[in-house]
Protein backbone atom coordinates (compact mmCIF):
# COMPACT_ATOMS: atom_id res chain seq x y z
CA UNK A 1 0.00 0.00 0.00
CA UNK A 2 1.34 3.42 -0.74
CA UNK A 3 1.69 6.50 1.44
CA UNK A 4 -1.26 8.35 0.66
CA UNK A 5 -3.72 5.43 1.44
CA UNK A 6 -1.76 4.43 4.48
CA UNK A 7 -2.35 7.93 5.78
CA UNK A 8 -6.06 7.78 4.90
CA UNK A 9 -6.46 4.74 6.80
CA UNK A 10 -4.25 6.38 10.08
CA UNK A 11 -6.89 9.58 9.62
CA UNK A 12 -9.53 7.21 9.77
CA UNK A 13 -8.71 5.77 12.68
CA UNK A 14 -8.21 9.05 14.37
CA UNK A 15 -12.13 9.66 13.75
CA UNK A 16 -13.55 6.13 14.35
CA UNK A 17 -11.48 6.45 17.80
CA UNK A 18 -12.36 9.63 18.41
CA UNK A 19 -16.46 8.23 18.00
CA UNK A 20 -15.76 5.55 20.35
CA UNK A 21 -14.20 8.06 22.54
CA UNK A 22 -10.94 6.25 22.97
CA UNK A 23 -7.91 7.78 24.92
CA UNK A 24 -7.04 10.60 23.76
CA UNK A 25 -3.45 10.80 24.25
CA UNK A 26 -3.70 7.58 21.70
CA UNK A 27 -6.23 9.16 19.11
CA UNK A 28 -3.22 12.16 19.22
CA UNK A 29 -0.82 9.16 18.41
CA UNK A 30 -2.37 8.28 15.61
CA UNK A 31 -3.18 12.22 14.18
CA UNK A 32 0.75 13.07 14.54
CA UNK A 33 1.28 9.86 12.69
CA UNK A 34 -0.45 10.62 9.62
CA UNK A 35 0.83 14.14 9.58
CA UNK A 36 4.73 13.20 9.94
CA UNK A 37 3.94 10.87 7.04
CA UNK A 38 2.49 13.36 5.02
CA UNK A 39 5.46 15.57 5.25
CA UNK A 40 8.04 13.48 5.68
CA UNK A 41 10.53 13.94 2.64
CA UNK A 42 12.13 10.81 2.43
CA UNK A 43 11.08 7.45 0.61
CA UNK A 44 8.98 5.46 3.01
CA UNK A 45 9.72 2.44 1.58
CA UNK A 46 13.42 3.14 2.01
CA UNK A 47 12.93 3.98 5.67
CA UNK A 48 10.57 0.87 6.37
CA UNK A 49 13.58 -1.43 4.50
CA UNK A 50 16.17 0.27 6.73
CA UNK A 51 14.73 -0.41 9.90
CA UNK A 52 14.26 3.21 10.63
CA UNK A 53 10.59 3.89 11.01
CA UNK A 54 10.54 3.67 14.49
CA UNK A 55 13.17 6.27 14.93
CA UNK A 56 11.04 9.06 12.92
CA UNK A 57 10.44 11.66 15.76
CA UNK A 58 6.36 11.43 15.84
CA UNK A 59 5.78 7.72 14.88
CA UNK A 60 5.08 6.23 18.27
CA UNK A 61 6.01 2.06 19.24
CA UNK A 62 2.33 1.60 19.03
CA UNK A 63 2.28 3.05 14.87
CA UNK A 64 5.51 1.37 13.70
CA UNK A 65 3.89 -2.17 13.09
CA UNK A 66 1.02 -1.17 11.89
CA UNK A 67 2.46 1.28 9.25
CA UNK A 68 4.89 -1.39 8.13
CA UNK A 69 2.00 -4.27 8.03
CA UNK A 70 -0.17 -1.85 5.85
CA UNK A 71 2.96 -1.00 3.44
CA UNK A 72 3.96 -4.54 3.25
CA UNK A 73 0.20 -6.40 3.32
CA UNK A 74 -2.49 -3.47 2.31
CA UNK A 75 -4.38 -4.64 4.98
CA UNK A 76 -4.80 -4.39 8.91
CA UNK A 77 -6.46 -6.03 11.42
CA UNK A 78 -6.64 -3.78 14.00
CA UNK A 79 -8.23 -1.24 11.45
CA UNK A 80 -10.75 -3.85 10.39
CA UNK A 81 -11.46 -4.88 13.31
CA UNK A 82 -12.52 -1.53 15.00
CA UNK A 83 -14.65 -0.45 11.92
CA UNK A 84 -16.36 -3.77 12.41
CA UNK A 85 -17.05 -2.79 16.32
CA UNK A 86 -19.07 0.45 15.43
CA UNK A 87 -22.49 0.24 14.50
CA UNK A 88 -22.61 0.92 10.92
CA UNK A 89 -25.57 3.62 11.40
CA UNK A 90 -22.68 5.75 13.04
CA UNK A 91 -19.93 5.50 10.44
CA UNK A 92 -23.01 6.42 7.70
CA UNK A 93 -23.20 9.86 10.05
CA UNK A 94 -20.03 10.36 10.09
CA UNK A 95 -20.81 11.47 6.34
CA UNK A 96 -22.96 14.24 7.08
CA UNK A 97 -21.22 17.24 6.50
CA UNK A 98 -20.07 19.13 9.64
CA UNK A 99 -20.34 15.64 11.31
CA UNK A 100 -17.02 14.11 13.00
CA UNK A 101 -16.03 11.44 15.45
CA UNK A 102 -16.39 13.76 18.78
CA UNK A 103 -20.01 15.45 17.31
CA UNK A 104 -21.26 11.96 16.38
CA UNK A 105 -20.17 10.15 19.88
CA UNK A 106 -21.81 13.38 21.63
CA UNK A 107 -24.89 12.81 19.47
CA UNK A 108 -25.04 9.11 20.35
CA UNK A 109 -23.90 9.72 24.19
CA UNK A 110 -26.76 11.90 24.77
CA UNK A 111 -29.73 10.24 22.52
CA UNK A 112 -28.29 7.15 21.73
CA UNK A 113 -29.45 7.08 18.24
CA UNK A 114 -27.77 4.76 15.65
CA UNK A 115 -29.35 5.47 12.76
CA UNK A 116 -29.59 8.49 9.98
CA UNK A 117 -33.64 8.15 10.18
CA UNK A 118 -33.29 8.13 13.91
CA UNK A 119 -31.12 11.36 13.80
CA UNK A 120 -33.33 12.85 11.72
CA UNK A 121 -36.24 12.76 14.02
CA UNK A 122 -34.15 13.38 16.94
CA UNK A 123 -33.28 16.92 15.14
CA UNK A 124 -37.08 16.98 14.28
CA UNK A 125 -37.99 16.78 17.85
CA UNK A 126 -35.31 19.73 18.77
CA UNK A 127 -33.51 17.11 20.77
CA UNK A 128 -29.96 17.73 18.91
CA UNK A 129 -30.23 21.11 19.13
CA UNK A 130 -30.63 20.80 23.09
CA UNK A 131 -27.24 18.98 23.56
CA UNK A 132 -24.13 20.96 25.18
CA UNK A 133 -22.24 22.27 22.27
CA UNK A 134 -24.76 22.21 19.68
CA UNK A 135 -27.79 24.34 19.10
CA UNK A 136 -30.54 24.79 16.58
CA UNK A 137 -27.77 26.65 13.80
CA UNK A 138 -25.99 23.18 13.68
CA UNK A 139 -29.01 21.17 14.07
CA UNK A 140 -30.37 22.78 10.94
CA UNK A 141 -27.24 21.87 9.49
CA UNK A 142 -27.55 18.28 10.13
CA UNK A 143 -31.24 18.24 9.14
CA UNK A 144 -30.04 19.77 5.38
CA UNK A 145 -27.03 17.61 5.60
CA UNK A 146 -29.16 14.61 5.83
CA UNK A 147 -31.57 15.95 2.96
CA UNK A 148 -28.81 17.07 0.39
CA UNK A 149 -27.34 12.91 1.28
CA UNK A 150 -30.54 11.57 0.29
CA UNK A 151 -30.64 13.85 -2.65
CA UNK A 152 -27.61 13.07 -3.92
CA UNK A 153 -27.54 9.42 -3.23
CA UNK A 154 -28.83 8.63 -6.40
CA UNK A 155 -26.33 10.22 -8.35
CA UNK A 156 -22.75 9.88 -8.94
CA UNK A 157 -19.46 11.84 -10.01
CA UNK A 158 -18.91 11.16 -13.58
CA UNK A 159 -14.99 10.34 -12.79
CA UNK A 160 -16.50 7.49 -10.68
CA UNK A 161 -19.08 6.52 -12.92
CA UNK A 162 -16.39 6.25 -16.05
CA UNK A 163 -14.27 4.19 -14.38
CA UNK A 164 -17.10 1.59 -13.71
CA UNK A 165 -18.39 2.11 -17.41
CA UNK A 166 -15.06 1.71 -19.08
CA UNK A 167 -14.10 -2.26 -18.70
CA UNK A 168 -17.96 -2.80 -19.28
CA UNK A 169 -17.92 -0.93 -22.35
CA UNK A 170 -14.67 -3.22 -23.28
CA UNK A 171 -15.97 -5.92 -22.61
CA UNK A 172 -18.70 -5.45 -24.80
CA UNK A 173 -16.30 -4.93 -27.45
CA UNK A 174 -14.63 -7.65 -27.61
CA UNK A 175 -17.73 -9.95 -27.57
CA UNK A 176 -17.95 -11.91 -31.05
CA UNK A 177 -21.58 -10.71 -30.98
CA UNK A 178 -20.94 -7.43 -30.84
CA UNK A 179 -20.69 -4.81 -33.60
CA UNK A 180 -20.15 -1.89 -32.48
CA UNK A 181 -21.42 -0.51 -28.37
CA UNK A 182 -21.32 2.83 -26.66
CA UNK A 183 -21.96 4.04 -23.50
CA UNK A 184 -25.06 7.04 -23.85
CA UNK A 185 -26.87 9.43 -21.61
CA UNK A 186 -25.29 11.38 -19.52
CA UNK A 187 -21.95 10.03 -19.30
CA UNK A 188 -21.49 10.52 -22.58
CA UNK A 189 -22.75 13.90 -22.58
CA UNK A 190 -20.38 14.73 -20.08
CA UNK A 191 -22.54 15.91 -16.82
CA UNK A 192 -20.80 16.57 -14.15
CA UNK A 193 -22.76 13.71 -11.87
CA UNK A 194 -24.27 10.76 -13.58
CA UNK A 195 -27.85 8.86 -12.39
CA UNK A 196 -27.47 5.61 -14.52
CA UNK A 197 -25.03 4.39 -17.35
CA UNK A 198 -27.28 3.49 -20.28
CA UNK A 199 -24.96 1.01 -22.49
CA UNK A 200 -25.87 0.32 -26.29
CA UNK A 201 -24.89 -2.15 -28.50
CA UNK A 202 -25.31 -3.40 -32.29
CA UNK A 203 -25.94 -7.21 -32.38
CA UNK A 204 -28.35 -9.47 -34.07
CA UNK A 205 -28.19 -12.15 -31.30
CA UNK A 206 -28.76 -10.46 -27.98
CA UNK A 207 -29.29 -12.66 -25.90
CA UNK A 208 -25.12 -14.40 -25.19
CA UNK A 209 -24.50 -10.46 -24.68
CA UNK A 210 -27.56 -9.96 -21.95
CA UNK A 211 -26.18 -13.16 -20.20
CA UNK A 212 -22.75 -11.94 -20.44
CA UNK A 213 -23.74 -8.45 -18.70
CA UNK A 214 -25.39 -9.67 -15.86
CA UNK A 215 -22.78 -11.89 -14.42
CA UNK A 216 -20.28 -8.93 -14.09
CA UNK A 217 -17.55 -8.13 -11.67
CA UNK A 218 -19.08 -5.67 -9.79
CA UNK A 219 -22.57 -6.82 -10.41
CA UNK A 220 -24.34 -7.10 -7.21
CA UNK A 221 -28.26 -6.87 -8.00
CA UNK A 222 -30.14 -7.85 -11.85
CA UNK A 223 -32.94 -5.77 -11.58
CA UNK A 224 -33.97 -7.03 -15.07
CA UNK A 225 -32.68 -10.10 -17.26
CA UNK A 226 -34.52 -9.80 -20.91
CA UNK A 227 -33.92 -10.34 -24.46
CA UNK A 228 -32.75 -7.00 -25.62
CA UNK A 229 -32.61 -5.39 -22.15
CA UNK A 230 -31.23 -5.66 -18.77
CA UNK A 231 -30.56 -3.78 -15.90
CA UNK A 232 -27.36 -4.36 -13.19
CA UNK A 233 -26.89 -2.71 -9.77
CA UNK A 234 -22.87 -2.31 -9.69
CA UNK A 235 -21.22 -2.06 -5.89
CA UNK A 236 -21.44 1.64 -5.09
CA UNK A 237 -24.66 1.82 -5.90
CA UNK A 238 -24.70 2.80 -9.54
CA UNK A 239 -27.44 1.33 -12.02
CA UNK A 240 -26.77 0.22 -16.01
CA UNK A 241 -28.56 -1.07 -17.91
CA UNK A 242 -27.60 -2.83 -21.33
CA UNK A 243 -30.17 -2.36 -25.24
CA UNK A 244 -29.01 -4.50 -27.72
CA UNK A 245 -30.44 -3.37 -31.32
CA UNK A 246 -30.05 -4.54 -34.67
CA UNK A 247 -27.17 -2.66 -36.74
CA UNK A 248 -29.74 -0.44 -38.58
CA UNK A 249 -30.88 0.71 -35.98
CA UNK A 250 -27.84 1.57 -33.89
CA UNK A 251 -27.38 5.15 -34.82
CA UNK A 252 -30.74 6.08 -33.26
CA UNK A 253 -31.28 4.50 -30.60
CA UNK A 254 -27.37 5.57 -29.79
CA UNK A 255 -28.85 8.94 -30.36
CA UNK A 256 -31.77 8.46 -28.45
CA UNK A 257 -30.46 7.37 -25.64
CA UNK A 258 -27.46 9.92 -25.37
CA UNK A 259 -30.52 12.63 -25.19
CA UNK A 260 -30.53 15.31 -23.41
CA UNK A 261 -34.76 15.00 -23.45
CA UNK A 262 -34.48 18.52 -24.45
CA UNK A 263 -32.11 17.97 -27.51
CA UNK A 264 -34.10 15.29 -28.23
CA UNK A 265 -37.17 17.23 -28.45
CA UNK A 266 -35.91 20.02 -30.61
CA UNK A 267 -34.43 17.33 -33.24
CA UNK A 268 -38.07 15.68 -33.03
CA UNK A 269 -39.63 19.08 -34.13
CA UNK A 270 -36.54 19.66 -36.40
CA UNK A 271 -37.27 16.35 -38.08
CA UNK A 272 -41.36 16.47 -37.89
CA UNK A 273 -41.01 20.18 -39.83
CA UNK A 274 -39.27 18.21 -42.69
CA UNK A 275 -41.39 15.43 -42.98
CA UNK A 276 -40.34 12.95 -40.66
CA UNK A 277 -40.76 11.32 -37.41
CA UNK A 278 -37.54 10.42 -35.58
CA UNK A 279 -37.53 8.23 -32.97
CA UNK A 280 -34.38 5.58 -31.13
CA UNK A 281 -35.73 3.00 -34.19
CA UNK A 282 -35.10 5.13 -37.06
CA UNK A 283 -37.45 7.63 -39.39
CA UNK A 284 -40.79 7.51 -40.69
CA UNK A 285 -42.24 9.42 -42.99
CA UNK A 286 -45.43 11.57 -42.39
CA UNK A 287 -47.37 10.93 -45.13
CA UNK A 288 -51.08 12.45 -44.51
CA UNK A 289 -52.85 10.24 -47.29
CA UNK A 290 -51.55 7.23 -46.02
CA UNK A 291 -52.22 7.93 -42.45
CA UNK A 292 -55.90 9.05 -43.27
CA UNK A 293 -56.59 6.06 -44.62
CA UNK A 294 -54.96 4.15 -41.51
CA UNK A 295 -52.40 2.04 -43.61
CA UNK A 296 -49.23 1.40 -41.85
CA UNK A 297 -45.49 4.03 -42.98
CA UNK A 298 -42.55 1.77 -42.68
CA UNK A 299 -39.82 3.01 -40.44
CA UNK A 300 -36.64 3.37 -42.41
CA UNK A 301 -32.95 3.82 -41.80
CA UNK A 302 -32.41 6.10 -44.98
CA UNK A 303 -28.92 4.71 -45.41
CA UNK A 304 -28.32 6.33 -42.36
CA UNK A 305 -25.05 4.22 -40.24
CA UNK A 306 -23.64 6.73 -37.95
CA UNK A 307 -24.87 9.73 -35.74
CA UNK A 308 -23.10 11.98 -38.40
CA UNK A 309 -25.14 11.08 -41.11
CA UNK A 310 -28.00 11.57 -39.24
CA UNK A 311 -27.76 14.99 -37.88
CA UNK A 312 -26.42 15.42 -41.95
CA UNK A 313 -29.59 14.20 -42.79
CA UNK A 314 -31.46 17.21 -41.17
CA UNK A 315 -28.80 19.65 -42.60
CA UNK A 316 -26.80 19.79 -39.68
CA UNK A 317 -22.88 19.32 -38.50
CA UNK A 318 -22.48 16.60 -36.17
CA UNK A 319 -22.88 17.76 -32.77
CA UNK A 320 -20.76 16.60 -30.13
CA UNK A 321 -22.73 14.35 -27.34
CA UNK A 322 -21.82 17.24 -24.40
CA UNK A 323 -23.31 19.93 -26.25
CA UNK A 324 -26.28 18.52 -26.39
CA UNK A 325 -28.13 19.69 -23.80
CA UNK A 326 -30.89 21.69 -25.89
CA UNK A 327 -29.38 25.43 -25.29
CA UNK A 328 -29.44 26.01 -29.11
CA UNK A 329 -27.11 23.43 -30.57
CA UNK A 330 -29.17 23.05 -33.31
CA UNK A 331 -29.46 26.13 -34.21
CA UNK A 332 -25.33 26.89 -34.30
CA UNK A 333 -25.15 23.52 -36.34
CA UNK A 334 -27.83 25.01 -38.82
CA UNK A 335 -25.59 27.77 -39.43
CA UNK A 336 -22.52 26.11 -39.13
CA UNK A 337 -21.62 27.91 -36.09
CA UNK A 338 -20.56 25.26 -33.67
CA UNK A 339 -17.46 26.05 -31.86
CA UNK A 340 -14.19 23.76 -32.88
CA UNK A 341 -14.28 22.58 -29.31
CA UNK A 342 -10.79 22.05 -26.74
CA UNK A 343 -9.39 19.00 -26.36
CA UNK A 344 -6.90 16.96 -24.38
CA UNK A 345 -4.26 17.64 -26.45
CA UNK A 346 -4.61 20.70 -26.64
CA UNK A 347 -3.37 20.95 -23.18
CA UNK A 348 0.51 22.00 -22.40
CA UNK A 349 0.10 22.13 -18.36
CA UNK A 350 -1.94 23.08 -15.96
CA UNK A 351 -1.73 25.32 -13.00
CA UNK A 352 -2.91 25.56 -9.08
CA UNK A 353 -1.59 21.85 -7.88
CA UNK A 354 -0.03 21.18 -4.36
CA UNK A 355 2.98 20.15 -2.70
CA UNK A 356 4.47 18.55 0.47
CA UNK A 357 4.48 22.77 1.31
CA UNK A 358 1.03 22.54 2.75
CA UNK A 359 -1.20 19.61 2.08
CA UNK A 360 -0.10 18.10 -1.08
CA UNK A 361 1.19 14.68 -0.85
CA UNK A 362 4.10 14.76 -3.09
CA UNK A 363 7.52 16.85 -3.47
CA UNK A 364 8.44 19.67 -6.10
CA UNK A 365 10.42 16.68 -7.83
CA UNK A 366 7.41 14.07 -7.97
CA UNK A 367 4.98 16.81 -9.14
CA UNK A 368 7.49 17.71 -12.02
CA UNK A 369 7.93 13.89 -12.74
CA UNK A 370 4.15 13.11 -12.66
CA UNK A 371 3.49 16.15 -14.98
CA UNK A 372 6.21 15.15 -17.27
CA UNK A 373 5.13 11.32 -17.93
CA UNK A 374 1.38 13.35 -18.99
CA UNK A 375 3.58 15.04 -21.22
CA UNK A 376 3.19 18.90 -19.97
CA UNK A 377 5.69 21.29 -20.74
CA UNK A 378 5.20 23.40 -17.67
CA UNK A 379 3.56 22.80 -14.29
CA UNK A 380 2.02 25.54 -11.97
CA UNK A 381 2.25 24.98 -8.23
CA UNK A 382 -0.22 26.88 -5.86
CA UNK A 383 0.26 25.91 -1.90
CA UNK A 384 -2.29 27.01 0.27
CA UNK A 385 -1.35 30.18 2.39
CA UNK A 386 -1.50 30.35 6.02
CA UNK A 387 -4.99 31.24 7.26
CA UNK A 388 -5.59 27.55 5.51
CA UNK A 389 -3.81 26.62 8.87
CA UNK A 390 -5.80 23.03 8.65
CA UNK A 391 -4.06 22.68 5.06
CA UNK A 392 -0.44 23.66 6.61
CA UNK A 393 -0.94 27.01 5.03
CA UNK A 394 3.01 28.77 3.93
CA UNK A 395 3.50 32.32 5.77
CA UNK A 396 5.18 34.70 3.81
CA UNK A 397 8.44 33.56 4.61
CA UNK A 398 7.98 30.19 3.52
CA UNK A 399 6.45 31.08 0.79
CA UNK A 400 9.68 33.18 -0.11
CA UNK A 401 11.51 29.97 0.47
CA UNK A 402 9.49 28.11 -2.11
CA UNK A 403 10.05 30.47 -4.71
CA UNK A 404 13.77 29.93 -3.96
CA UNK A 405 13.13 26.10 -4.22
CA UNK A 406 11.61 26.29 -7.53
CA UNK A 407 13.87 28.37 -9.04
CA UNK A 408 17.04 26.42 -7.62
CA UNK A 409 14.85 23.53 -9.62
CA UNK A 410 14.09 25.42 -12.96
CA UNK A 411 17.84 26.12 -12.80
CA UNK A 412 18.80 22.44 -12.12
CA UNK A 413 17.77 21.15 -15.33
CA UNK A 414 16.31 18.13 -13.77
CA UNK A 415 13.32 18.06 -15.63
CA UNK A 416 11.66 19.35 -19.19
CA UNK A 417 8.60 20.62 -17.32
CA UNK A 418 9.13 24.44 -16.23
CA UNK A 419 7.57 24.69 -13.17
CA UNK A 420 6.10 28.59 -12.31
CA UNK A 421 5.79 29.40 -8.64
CA UNK A 422 2.46 30.16 -7.29
CA UNK A 423 0.00 30.41 -4.19
CA UNK A 424 -3.33 29.61 -3.54
CA UNK A 425 -3.82 32.70 -1.09
CA UNK A 426 -6.89 32.81 0.98
CA UNK A 427 -8.93 35.79 0.53
CA UNK A 428 -9.76 36.67 3.95
CA UNK A 429 -13.72 37.50 5.27
CA UNK A 430 -13.38 41.09 4.41
CA UNK A 431 -11.86 40.44 0.63
CA UNK A 432 -8.56 41.33 1.46
CA UNK A 433 -5.19 38.57 0.92
CA UNK A 434 -3.76 36.11 3.46
CA UNK A 435 -0.61 37.59 2.36
CA UNK A 436 1.67 40.61 1.99
CA UNK A 437 1.92 42.67 -1.17
CA UNK A 438 5.71 42.39 -1.55
CA UNK A 439 5.40 38.02 -1.32
CA UNK A 440 2.58 38.05 -4.27
CA UNK A 441 4.93 39.80 -5.95
CA UNK A 442 7.78 37.26 -5.56
CA UNK A 443 5.51 34.74 -7.57
CA UNK A 444 4.92 34.09 -11.60
CA UNK A 445 1.19 33.92 -10.12
CA UNK A 446 -1.64 34.00 -7.79
CA UNK A 447 -4.83 31.98 -7.59
CA UNK A 448 -7.23 33.45 -4.84
CA UNK A 449 -9.62 31.36 -3.53
CA UNK A 450 -12.20 31.63 -0.75
CA UNK A 451 -11.98 28.75 2.06
CA UNK A 452 -13.55 29.99 5.24
CA UNK A 453 -16.93 32.32 6.45
CA UNK A 454 -19.08 30.36 3.95
CA UNK A 455 -21.86 31.48 5.13
CA UNK A 456 -21.94 35.35 4.26
CA UNK A 457 -24.67 36.40 2.73
CA UNK A 458 -24.74 37.01 -1.07
CA UNK A 459 -24.20 40.62 -0.89
CA UNK A 460 -21.02 39.96 1.57
CA UNK A 461 -19.45 37.10 -0.29
CA UNK A 462 -19.78 38.64 -3.93
CA UNK A 463 -18.23 42.14 -2.69
CA UNK A 464 -15.86 40.00 -0.61
CA UNK A 465 -14.73 38.68 -3.84
CA UNK A 466 -14.60 41.17 -5.90
CA UNK A 467 -12.52 43.15 -3.95
CA UNK A 468 -9.71 40.20 -4.12
CA UNK A 469 -10.37 40.61 -8.22
CA UNK A 470 -9.69 44.17 -8.04
CA UNK A 471 -6.50 42.71 -6.42
CA UNK A 472 -3.53 43.96 -8.62
CA UNK A 473 -1.79 40.61 -7.77
CA UNK A 474 -5.04 38.63 -8.34
CA UNK A 475 -4.41 36.59 -11.64
CA UNK A 476 -7.01 33.63 -10.78
CA UNK A 477 -9.88 32.71 -9.20
CA UNK A 478 -10.08 29.62 -7.37
CA UNK A 479 -13.01 27.56 -6.90
CA UNK A 480 -15.25 30.26 -6.99
CA UNK A 481 -18.71 29.06 -5.30
CA UNK A 482 -16.70 26.56 -3.46
CA UNK A 483 -19.40 23.51 -4.05
CA UNK A 484 -18.86 20.16 -3.51
CA UNK A 485 -20.69 18.16 -5.87
CA UNK A 486 -23.31 15.87 -4.10
CA UNK A 487 -22.05 17.07 -0.43
CA UNK A 488 -21.77 20.77 -0.45
CA UNK A 489 -23.89 23.50 -1.79
CA UNK A 490 -22.37 26.12 -3.66
CA UNK A 491 -22.18 29.42 -1.27
CA UNK A 492 -23.78 32.36 -1.59
CA UNK A 493 -22.44 34.84 -4.25
CA UNK A 494 -23.56 36.18 -7.72
CA UNK A 495 -21.43 34.98 -9.94
CA UNK A 496 -22.95 37.14 -13.05
CA UNK A 497 -21.18 40.06 -11.21
CA UNK A 498 -17.93 38.23 -10.16
CA UNK A 499 -18.08 36.96 -14.27
CA UNK A 500 -17.96 41.28 -15.11
CA UNK A 501 -15.25 41.90 -12.41
CA UNK A 502 -12.75 39.19 -13.55
CA UNK A 503 -13.06 40.21 -17.23
CA UNK A 504 -12.81 43.77 -16.50
CA UNK A 505 -9.47 42.84 -14.47
CA UNK A 506 -8.37 40.85 -16.68
CA UNK A 507 -8.39 37.75 -13.96
CA UNK A 508 -8.85 34.31 -14.96
CA UNK A 509 -11.49 32.32 -13.54
CA UNK A 510 -10.97 28.68 -12.90
CA UNK A 511 -12.39 25.26 -14.00
CA UNK A 512 -11.58 23.62 -10.70
CA UNK A 513 -11.28 20.01 -12.53
CA UNK A 514 -11.22 18.16 -9.41
CA UNK A 515 -14.17 15.41 -10.13
CA UNK A 516 -16.02 16.23 -7.03
CA UNK A 517 -15.72 20.09 -7.85
CA UNK A 518 -15.64 21.21 -11.60
CA UNK A 519 -16.19 25.06 -10.28
CA UNK A 520 -17.04 27.48 -12.12
CA UNK A 521 -20.32 25.31 -13.67
CA UNK A 522 -20.21 24.87 -17.55
CA UNK A 523 -23.39 26.49 -17.37
CA UNK A 524 -21.69 29.68 -17.13
CA UNK A 525 -18.51 29.30 -19.53
CA UNK A 526 -20.33 29.87 -22.98
CA UNK A 527 -21.67 33.38 -22.02
CA UNK A 528 -19.13 34.63 -19.73
CA UNK A 529 -16.13 33.48 -22.88
CA UNK A 530 -18.40 35.28 -25.50
CA UNK A 531 -18.11 37.99 -23.38
CA UNK A 532 -14.51 38.06 -23.11
CA UNK A 533 -13.65 35.32 -19.48
CA UNK A 534 -10.60 33.27 -19.86
CA UNK A 535 -10.31 30.23 -18.13
CA UNK A 536 -7.67 28.21 -16.75
CA UNK A 537 -7.99 24.13 -16.50
CA UNK A 538 -6.84 23.41 -12.68
CA UNK A 539 -6.63 19.82 -11.50
CA UNK A 540 -6.24 21.16 -8.12
CA UNK A 541 -3.69 17.93 -7.70
CA UNK A 542 -3.22 16.84 -3.89
CA UNK A 543 -1.18 14.11 -5.07
CA UNK A 544 1.07 12.98 -8.48
CA UNK A 545 -2.22 11.03 -9.89
CA UNK A 546 -4.77 13.45 -9.66
CA UNK A 547 -2.98 15.88 -11.76
CA UNK A 548 -5.00 13.62 -14.37
CA UNK A 549 -8.41 15.93 -13.46
CA UNK A 550 -7.26 17.77 -16.17
CA UNK A 551 -9.00 15.84 -18.29
CA UNK A 552 -12.77 16.15 -16.47
CA UNK A 553 -11.61 19.62 -16.68
CA UNK A 554 -11.73 19.81 -20.66
CA UNK A 555 -14.64 17.84 -20.08
CA UNK A 556 -16.15 20.82 -18.54
CA UNK A 557 -14.99 23.05 -20.93
CA UNK A 558 -15.95 21.46 -24.07
CA UNK A 559 -19.78 21.47 -22.19
CA UNK A 560 -18.69 25.08 -21.91
CA UNK A 561 -18.64 25.47 -25.68
CA UNK A 562 -14.67 26.77 -25.64
CA UNK A 563 -12.59 26.90 -27.67
CA UNK A 564 -8.42 26.46 -27.12
CA UNK A 565 -8.04 30.18 -27.67
CA UNK A 566 -10.49 30.95 -24.59
CA UNK A 567 -7.60 28.82 -22.01
CA UNK A 568 -4.20 29.53 -20.79
CA UNK A 569 -3.85 26.35 -20.56
CA UNK A 570 -3.29 25.71 -24.41
CA UNK A 571 -0.68 28.69 -24.47
CA UNK A 572 2.95 26.97 -24.79
CA UNK A 573 5.65 28.09 -21.57
CA UNK A 574 6.61 30.94 -23.15
CA UNK A 575 3.09 32.12 -24.04
CA UNK A 576 2.07 31.77 -20.24
CA UNK A 577 5.27 33.21 -19.11
CA UNK A 578 3.86 36.31 -21.49
CA UNK A 579 0.58 36.43 -19.98
CA UNK A 580 1.77 36.60 -16.25
CA UNK A 581 4.61 39.13 -17.15
CA UNK A 582 1.92 41.35 -18.79
CA UNK A 583 -0.76 41.12 -15.95
CA UNK A 584 1.88 42.65 -13.23
P1 LIG B 1 -29.06 10.60 -15.77
O1 LIG B 1 -29.07 9.12 -15.98
O2 LIG B 1 -30.11 11.08 -14.87
O3 LIG B 1 -27.73 11.11 -15.38
O4 LIG B 1 -29.37 11.31 -17.19
P2 LIG B 1 -29.56 10.68 -18.62
O5 LIG B 1 -29.55 11.80 -19.57
O6 LIG B 1 -28.59 9.59 -18.84
O7 LIG B 1 -31.05 10.15 -18.57
P3 LIG B 1 -31.68 8.70 -18.63
O8 LIG B 1 -30.75 7.64 -18.20
O9 LIG B 1 -32.98 8.79 -17.89
O10 LIG B 1 -32.05 8.52 -20.16
C1 LIG B 1 -31.06 8.44 -21.16
C2 LIG B 1 -31.50 9.23 -22.35
O11 LIG B 1 -32.66 8.65 -22.94
C3 LIG B 1 -31.92 10.65 -22.05
O12 LIG B 1 -30.83 11.53 -21.97
C4 LIG B 1 -32.80 10.97 -23.24
C5 LIG B 1 -33.48 9.66 -23.51
N1 LIG B 1 -34.80 9.68 -22.87
C6 LIG B 1 -35.13 9.05 -21.74
N2 LIG B 1 -36.43 9.30 -21.45
C7 LIG B 1 -36.89 10.11 -22.43
C8 LIG B 1 -38.15 10.73 -22.70
O13 LIG B 1 -39.12 10.58 -21.96
N3 LIG B 1 -38.25 11.51 -23.82
C9 LIG B 1 -37.19 11.71 -24.64
N4 LIG B 1 -37.32 12.49 -25.71
N5 LIG B 1 -35.99 11.15 -24.42
C10 LIG B 1 -35.85 10.35 -23.33
CA1 LIG C 1 -28.41 7.71 -17.60
CA1 LIG D 1 -31.15 5.17 -17.96
ZN1 LIG E 1 -8.74 25.64 -2.60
Amino acid sequence: MNKADIIDILEEIVVLLELKGDNPFKIRAYATGARVLETMEEDLGAIIDAGELGSVKGIGSALVDKIETLYTTGELEYYTDLRDSIAPGLIEMLEIPGLGGKKVKKIYDALGVESIDALRAACEAGEVAAIKGFGKKSEDKILSGIANREAYAKRHHWWTARAVAEPILEGLRSLPEVECAEAAGSLRRLRETVGDLDFIAASSDAQPIMDWFVTQVGVVEVTAHGQTKSSVRFEGGLQADLRVVPADQFPFALHHFTGSKDHNVAMRQRALAKGYSLSEWGLKEVRSEELKDGSEVEIQGHGITSEKQLFEFFGLEEIAPELREGLAEIEAAESGKLPSLIEPSDIRGVFHNHTTASDGRATIEEMAAAAEALGFDYLGLADHSKASFQANGLSDERVLKMVDAIRAFNESGESSVHIFSGIECDILPDGSLDLEDSTLEALDYAVMSVHSSFSQSEQEMTARVIRAIEHPATMMLGHPTGRILLRREPYKIDLQKIIDAAIANRVIIEINANPHRLDMDWRLWRGAAERGLMCAINPDAHNTQSLEFYLAGVNIARKGWLVPEAVLNTRDCAGVAQWFAERR
